[in-house]
């Protein structure tokens, strides 16, 4: 059995959606970051960079990072078709679209949210916090231009990489920017939200 160590509104969002979707059997063990469980000892064990999500396999490993996680489930799981497989052309777009997000778009996240981590100085919190929103909003213009055309963000139909990118546009703090300025990334996510293990992660979540 798989276990998932995640918190309401978190990156675990995206493995939980995959662990529906694969029907895996899995558990929920939840570390409220709002409650500071994610800093506690006995966690730091589980992950000793005090985040969450992070997935217990079957055989006890434990993973860190979302992206990492979401594309392992896929791949573990391929009857869903959410990570396509190396053979596939779309591997290397799928690949291509989950780094970037995991490596840009979350970290922008984390610096509008956490900004006082990324400043020595009180003053500056607010200038970090705008950047980081400048960031997210470009990486959100991007990802928006790639979609003219296309149902998915890689390949013809839905992969772990849709999901992932749902959860990086509800954790924008305003939450009518994708709508007024993104109008594919809108209607991508509107599809994306009409999945039922989307929902039914998000009966959880609560992104939306
Ligand atoms: N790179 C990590 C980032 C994980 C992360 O920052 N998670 C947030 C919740 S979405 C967290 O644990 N925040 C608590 C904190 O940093 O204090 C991933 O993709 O899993």
């Amino acid at each position: 059995m798989y276990a998932i160590y995640t918190s309401p509104g978190s990156g675990g969002f995206a493995a939980e959606a995959m662990l529906e979707a694969g029907k895996a059997e899995w558990r929920r063990r939840i570390i409220s970051t709002a409650n500071q469980q994610h800093r506690s000892a006995e966690y730091l064990k589980v992950n000793p960079a005090g985040q969450v999500p992070a997935l217990e396999l079957p055989d006890g490993q434990v993973m860190t990072e979302s992206a990492a996680i979401c594309i392992y489930l896929g791949d573990a799981h391929p009857e869903t078709g959410l990570s396509p497989s190396l053979a596939s052309p779309v591997r290397g777009p799928f690949l291509r679209w989950m780094l970037y997000m995991s490596s840009t778009v979350y970290p922008a996240d984390l610096r509008v949210y956490y900004a006082s981590r990324y400043t020595a100085d009180p003053a500056g919190e607010d200038a970090v916090k705008a950047r980081a929103l400048e960031e997210m909003d470009a990486s959100f213009a991007l990802i928006d231009k790639a979609l003219a055309g296309r149902r998915w963000l890689a390949g013809e139909t839905m992969t772990a990489a849709d999901i992932y990118l749902l959860m990086m546009c509800c954790w924008h703090p305003d939450e009518n920017h994708i709508a007024s300025h993104c109008h594919n990334l809108h209607a991508l996510c509107e599809r994306v939200k009409q999945d039922e293990f989307v929902k039914r992660s998000n009966d959880f979540h609560k992104l939306w």
